[in-house]
């Protein structure tokens, strides 16, 4: 039956494929997922369509009985976008859209869409449009399509291909534009990161909906924006946390992961995902709520992996237990995971729990020291300030001695520099 109610979103059907390696309960999650993601891009999901497949097909991806199957749907309930699970290639999807005569997007397509809506800083912006460009140039064949179909007939093929070319060179040199603005920022921001060198920082990673933000707002006092959608964050947010009543750390709040998170999307991220490969302590967020949370450990693990950021000390946080009926569970998960909390981030459940455990795995990370330094060195004595954080400052003779904590990783190093004096 066809909904007469008119909600004013683009209607939309989700394809997704099985294969020997996807089975179809995965497929099924899979697609629950994607139609999160259609909402979140403003779309409604009005249908859904699956296929058993061990090989996709070179032309189409599905089989050319599905394609039919597709195409009548689109036509009897209205449809106007056919989203598919899997990414698509150039032609395909130029295939597909010429069958269907409807807007055709694969889910890296997808994504790339909601984080471009979302984008609201300087930075996130011109991030994700180097993603997106990036993504397009080699699909761009389809624009050549819309192009030819507009103006069809004699001649277009010629000037289309010109086009194409042009278009490429285009987007070419606004990549390489784009990539010298985002060094740029980047820099700004290594430059704004070591005025916090001294600080102890964290970072909230984890899958998309996770709780990262709600937990951040809880643990700061303040309010980061939080919804209950994909991607709410794209900019990271840094807010000051007590730990104890003597230990304050920095916490960033960024972009959440997501399976298939676009390639292109994590290498433009990578200056915004610095804040997680420089935190002293990761706090790993999980929804335990979902059924699928163990597969989405490991996508985030697999995106921290490609980000260089998996031997950070980890404190996973299971989050939502409010959620479970039955929290048996939890002590599985206790037992697998050494380093771990269960708590609650709207109910603010368990939350003192969090922040000692937090604290423990910091102190590993950590060492006080004493340095005697003489009061004549100015110059070492405010470098050292920026190493670490001064706990005591007291002065004997001419010489001031600093006790400091400092990061394990750093003792040698800051060992040789007074020494080298
Ligand atoms: N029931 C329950 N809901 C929670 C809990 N923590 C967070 N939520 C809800 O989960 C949804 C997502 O929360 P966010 O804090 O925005 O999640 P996030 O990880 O920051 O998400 P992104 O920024 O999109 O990656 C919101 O609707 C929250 O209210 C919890 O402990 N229990
Ligand atoms: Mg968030």
């Amino acid at each position: 039956m066809i909904e007469l109610e008119q909600t004013g979103k683009e209607r939309c059907v989700i394809v997704g494929v099985s294969t020997r390696l996807v089975g179809r309960e995965e497929t099924e999650v899979y697609l629950n997922e994607l139609t999160l993601l259609a909402d979140t891009a403003g779309a409604e999901v009005v249908s859904r369509i699956s296929q058993d497949r061990d090989r996709v097909d070179a032309a189409t991806f599905i089989g050319k009985g599905k394609v039919e199957e597709l195409h009548e749907l689109i036509v009897a309930q209205g449809i106007q976008l056919v989203i598919f699970d899997d990414d698509l290639t150039g032609a395909q999807n130029r295939n597909l859209e010429e069958i269907l005569a409807c807007k055709v997007l694969d889910r890296s397509g997808l994504i790339l869409d909601i984080f471009a809506a979302r984008a609201k800083t300087n930075e996130a912006k011109t991030q994700v449009e180097l993603a997106q460009l990036q993504y397009l140039l080699p699909r761009l064949t389809r624009q050549w399509t819309h192009f030819s179909k507009q103006f069809g007939g004699i001649g277009t093929k010629g000037p289309g291909e010109t086009q194409i070319e042009t278009d490429r060179r285009m987007i070419r040199a606004r990549i390489s534009h784009l990539k010298e603005k985002l060094d740029r920022i980047t820099q700004q921001r290594v430059t704004q990161r070591k005025g916090r060198a001294h600080h102890t920082r964290a970072a909230l990673v984890g899958y998309t909906n996770t709780g990262k933000s709600t937990l951040l707002n809880l643990l700061s006092g303040s309010e980061v924006f939080v919804e209950d959608r994909l991607f709410a964050t794209l900019d990271p947010t840094t807010r000051v946390v007590p730990l104890s009543p003597s230990i304050q750390i920095l916490m960033t709040d960024t972009v959440g992961f997501i399976r298939k998170l676009p390639h292109h999307l994590v290498a433009s991220f990578k200056s915004t995902l610095e804040e997680i490969t420089e935190a002293d302590l990761l706090l790993h967020v999980v929804d335990v709520s979902i059924t699928t949370f163990e597969e989405q450990i490991k996508v985030v693990n697999d995106t921290l992996g490609e980000l260089g950021a998996d031997e950070r000390p980890t404190l996973m946080v299971f989050n939502k237990i409010d959620l479970l009926k039955d929290r048996t569970i939890l002590q599985t998960l206790a037992g697998e995971y050494p380093n771990s909390v269960f708590i609650s981030a709207a109910r603010g459940i368990n939350i003192l729990g969090l922040k000692d455990e937090a604290l423990r795995l910091l102190e590993t990370e950590f060492l006080e020291e004493t340095f005697r330094i003489p009061q004549d060195q100015q110059r070492l004595i405010s470098q050292l300030h920026t190493e670490g954080e001064v706990l005591d400052r007291t002065y004997e003779d001419n010489d001031v001695i600093l006790k400091m904590r400092i990061r394990r990783k750093d003792k040698e190093r800051v060992e040789n520099l007074i020494h080298q004096k």
